[in-house]
């Protein structure tokens, strides 16, 4: 197995060096949200992005209406209440068990030195994988055409690595105002305008090999509907703040086709 060494460019992003550590924690707390670009070295790119070719014939690809909160549409709130208008999302999944455990991707996501830097830069007190066999690491493939609609996570933080951009859409949008799911409070006007379009969002444009971490619970984001015959493949690394959280049943019926 290699080593995170070989793995991450640690000359660019020692995440193992406290001064690194309060700047990262600096930044995420200014912007609210961490974007680590060239994060991953040259060759553990290439050697994921061939993992993640090899992998994409078994990605299962779901498409979905939800709401901005990733629920159904109710049918006692206006349908055009902003928290109940219906987004589209559609794209494909392999989930971990389907990883190579020698993968980059499980050395990189069990290592103590990367855990520990997600975990001071985010003040959390641990971090745990999902219980269930397919949630922790899973690998995105937004083919042509193919989006994620505006929403909030259910997750209270989110970390993704990019690993093949899209030529063309693909875009990464969101906004950092909006809610504060502790304090029970969201803006829907806010959230209707900028559905509407009448208020512009954050755009981040994300080249391969950056890591990015973000309060995707209050952060309305999405992944704009890609344009180009080149997908765009995204890992996602999920972490809990509990041992022994599984992601439920349905979540995991609807994005990986199965449930283990
Ligand atoms: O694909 C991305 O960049 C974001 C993914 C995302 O928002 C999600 O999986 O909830
Ligand atoms: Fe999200």
């Amino acid at each position: 197995m290699n080593s995170i060494n070989s793995i991450i460019d640690l000359n660019k992003h020692p995440i193992n060096d406290l001064n690194y550590i309060q700047k990262c924690n600096s930044l995420i707390k200014k912007n609210s949200l961490l974007v680590l670009e060239n994060f991953l070295l040259d060759n553990s790119l290439k050697n994921i992005l061939n993992e993640a070719k090899q992998l994409e014939g078994k990605a299962f690809y779901c498409e979905q209406q939800h709401t901005v909160l990733l629920s159904k549409q109710s049918d006692s709130l206006d349908k055009k209440d902003p928290l109940n208008r219906l987004m589209t999302s559609d794209k494909g999944c392999v989930p971990h068990d389907l990883i190579n455990q020698r993968s980059d991707l499980n050395t990189l996501y069990n290592s103590d030195i990367f855990k520990s830097f997600i975990i001071k830069i985010l003040n959390l007190d641990k971090i745990f994988p999902y219980a269930d066999n397919l949630s922790s690491i899973n690998l995105n493939y937004y083919q042509k055409g193919q989006q994620l609609g505006w929403h909030f996570d259910n997750a209270s933080f989110a970390i993704t690595l990019m690993i093949q951009s899209s030529t063309q859409g693909g875009e990464f949008e969101y906004i950092t105002e909006g809610r504060d799911s502790n304090a029970n409070y969201i803006d829907k006007k806010l959230i209707s305008d900028v559905i509407d379009g009448k208020s512009d969002p954050n755009l981040l444009d994300v080249s391969e090999g950056t890591l990015i971490l973000f309060y995707g619970r209050n952060y309305l984001h999405r992944v704009t509907p890609v344009q180009s015959d080149t997908p765009r493949i995204l890992i996602t690394l999920n972490y809990n703040e509990e041992n022994h959280i599984e992601l439920s049943e349905n979540a995991r019926l609807t994005f990986f086709g199965r449930i283990n």
